[in-house]
């Protein structure tokens, strides 16, 4: 058979993917894996042992980001890589992430099967806290490897339990030794559900990725002053909730303002005392603002800060806000974009291109190796959501296409027709 032909064991995959979604498994059918917990460790371990009996040699560096390589047959060549992340979110789903590093196991599997050796080696990789969930920012160790953040700033990162990175990192085993971005990688590709509602709405397959939006994180502490419900004036009170409401509808007022395409959320608010008849003192409370183009972004940034402002003088509050990420829109690599293009046509597959919504490792990737993304559907466009859903013929066409787009990458970077 020649390689074009070559197609994915679609069952094996899908197995693989329903297998470690027990890792974690919540009632309500999603998956809580928070990075760097035990059962991170379980995914991990599970993967390490695919990808040994797959034939691959594993490594971890420093950030826990674990690379299993299969040997091609110039080993001196930096690998085509494929990966994306284990971790998920508090009501995370099943396919979130880990689409992409299992569907980068099964083409090792596949190219295994029918004895094919590529020319460069491949690598699947499983970043360590994509999501950002349990240490902002989103992307850390990705972003350690594309030289964004330096080590010492990750191992820093702490959780709402005051629990560092480092420590939770060393924790569960996975600290290794290989410095982070130690090496090269001759090309970089993720699949991903598209975690929006395009390409289901418009009834295509796979989305041609040609590069994420633009996006900032925030943390906000509004202090007031905790005083009696029952005796306290409503002229005299400093509630911070008051406050913290305000702003909540200040965001999503500035992203209406630059509608269509941004976005803002608060997504975490912890009020206190979190007593029912205490005013409430201080609240933190995080901003997410995105949108496709940096300039706007900007704009956002400014608006919201001066509404903060307002909402805390109107209240008679104290308020900062502190920036603690800054991931500008990227673009990914035309090459490795006309691969996917070309992979997803020959196998008749209806595409269209997108640009990203969410944050992904390829982000950062992006920065150090030519990169680029595979969106497929998922139902409703739902994710970070436990009723997130795709379907086994999408996950395995995306697969498809990731083989494809891997092959002919290898063939044109060893100077050979795709
Ligand atoms: O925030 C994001 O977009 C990603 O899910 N970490
Ligand atoms: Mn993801
Ligand atoms: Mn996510």
């Amino acid at each position: 058979m020649s390689a074009t032909n070559l197609r994915i064991d679609a069952a094996r995959l899908w197995d693989s993917i329903m297998e470690t979604a027990r890792i974690g498994a919540t009632p309500k059918g999603g998956v809580k894996r928070l990075t760097l917990t035990d059962l991170d460790r379980q995914v991990r371990d599970w993967f390490v042992s695919a990808c040994t009996a797959a034939g691959c040699t594993v490594r971890v560096d420093e950030l826990g980001n674990i690379f299993a390589r299969r040997p091609g047959r110039d080993n001196s060549l930096p690998p085509i890589a494929i990966g994306s992340h284990l971790d998920t979110q508090p009501t995370g789903g099943k396919f979130d992430g880990i689409i992409g590093v299992l569907a980068g196991l099964e083409v090792l599997r596949t190219l295994n099967d029918a004895g094919i050796e590529t020319n460069a080696p491949i690598e699947v990789i499983d970043w360590t806290n994509e999501e950002g969930s349990r240490f902002a920012p989103a992307m850390l160790a990705s972003g350690v490897f594309a030289g964004v953040f330096d080590t010492q700033y990750a191992y820093a990162r702490e959780d709402r339990e005051g629990v560092r990175f480092g420590d939770a990192l060393e924790g569960i085993g996975y600290k290794g030794q290989v410095p982070a971005g130690s090496h090269k990688l001759g090309a970089f590709f993720e699949l991903h559900i598209e975690q929006g509602p395009i390409l289901e709405a418009e009834e295509k397959t796979i989305g041609i990725v040609t590069g994420v939006q633009g996006m900032r994180w925030y943390e906000i502490t509004v202090t007031g002053r905790d005083a009696h419900a029952g005796s306290t004036p409503m002229r005299l009170r400093k509630d911070a909730l008051l406050a913290a409401a305000r702003i909540v509808e200040a965001v999503h007022a500035v992203a209406q303002a630059h509608a269509p395409n941004a976005v803002g959320t608060v997504g975490l608010i912890e009020s206190r005392p979190n007593s029912r008849n205490v005013i409430p003192g201080e609240v933190f409370l995080t901003v997410d603002l995105r949108h496709p183009q940096d300039a706007v972004v900007a704009a956002m940034d400014a608006e919201m800060r001066a509404a903060v402002a307002e909402a805390a003088a109107r209240t008679g509050v104290e308020a900062t806000v502190e920036c603690v990420w800054d991931s500008p829109a990227v673009h990914f690599d035309p090459a490795c974009i006309e691969a996917v293009r070309a992979a997803a046509a020959a196998q008749g597959l209806p595409s269209r291109e997108i640009t990203s919504g969410a944050g992904h490792d390829a982000a950062y990737i992006a920065r150090v190796a030519p990169t680029t993304m595979i969106f497929v559907p998922c139902e409703g466009g739902v994710s970070h959501n436990e009723a997130e859903r795709t379907e086994p013929e999408q996950v395995a066409a995306g697969a498809n296409v990731l083989l494809q787009a891997v092959l002919s990458t290898d063939a044109r970077l060893a100077g050979r027709p795709g």
